[in-house]
């Protein structure tokens, strides 16, 4: 049982202080969540094996009253068993799977493009000492230098933003993935965002973009979680000449997934259109 109500944490940092990594992010949603104080152990990239007393190479790490927990998801099921009163993360094994495809969506939509696009600024905000490790992994990692990876990005972080309409109209039916209350599908997904912003020098989204309301509710979760020094706007992204539109302004493309058949009077509109015949 948590001592003092209070749950060591290994986080990842930029020199700023500011968390890094969707993974390590997720983690500290999570264990607010459940309602834990936090005893962070502060670092970056260089030392974690030390830290963490020969157990981990990666980040995020937890010790409950001596128990060690070395991985994002384990962490989550963990805390979901061994304090099963408190509000849970999980509960159904579905929303593993589910937030899992989400998540994967994601890397694959917008991480996999931010990560290169950001690439040199990820590297600048990293503490002095991890720097030469962090231009040598992600260059194994991402399969070129930073400066090579970041050519031609605007075109590319304009590419992003269409592509997360999926997510949009998920959030346009409910308040969080969760329903009325965020769950762990919504700290995974906010994670992208949350890791996004502690490394873009340039906004990826529109100002105006339908992801922000969420977006802004999840980072002013827990008293401003996503609040801290070392982030930056993710909203403000300047539509240029031959981008495509940022999010669709008009209707869901396939109404049919979005809208529930309560009878013809709900689906009287999109009928008119695919037959062609309006009822006068
Ligand atoms: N499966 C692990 C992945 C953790 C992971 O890869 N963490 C990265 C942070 S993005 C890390 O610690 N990297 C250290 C390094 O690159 O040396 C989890 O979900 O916790």
């Amino acid at each position: 049982m948590a001592i003092n109500n209070t749950i060591t944490f290994f986080d990842l940092q930029h020199a700023s202080g500011c968390t890094t990594s969707p993974f390590v992010w997720a983690t500290k949603y999570a264990l607010k969540h459940k309602g834990f104080d936090l005893d962070v152990v502060d670092g970056g990239f260089i030392g974690i094996l030390e830290r963490t007393g020969g157990r981990s190479e990666r980040l995020p790490v937890i010790v409950d009253d001596g128990h060690w927990v070395l991985d994002s998801w384990l962490i989550a099921e963990y805390l979901d068993e061994k304090y099963p009163d408190r509000p849970t993360l999980i509960g159904d094994p579905s929303v593993k799977h589910l937030a899992h495809f989400l998540e994967s969506w994601l890397w694959k939509t917008a991480v996999s493009v931010w990560a290169r696009a950001f690439a040199v600024q990820y590297r600048d905000r990293c503490f002095a000492h991890d720097i030469p490790y962090i231009v040598e992994s992600r260059r194994r990692m991402w399969g070129a230098p930073m400066e090579d990876l970041i050519v031609g990005r605007e075109d590319k972080l304009a590419q992003v933003s269409p592509e997360l309409e999926l997510l949009r109209g998920v959030l346009r039916e409910t308040p969080w993935l969760g329903g009325e209350t965020p769950s762990y599908a919504d700290y995974r997904a906010l994670a992208v965002f949350l890791w996004c912003a502690s490394v873009a020098d340039t906004p990826p989204l529109a100002e105006d973009d339908p992801l922000r309301d969420w977006v802004d509710r999840g980072f002013d979760l827990y008293g401003g979680l996503g609040r801290i020094p070392g982030m930056s706007p993710l909203f403000g992204l300047k539509r240029r000449e031959g981008d495509p539109e940022p999010f669709a302004k008009g209707p869901a493309l396939v109404a049919g997934l979005v809208k529930r058949n309560t009878g013809p009077a709900s689906t009287a509109a999109e009928t008119a259109h695919i037959t062609g015949k309006t009822n006068a």
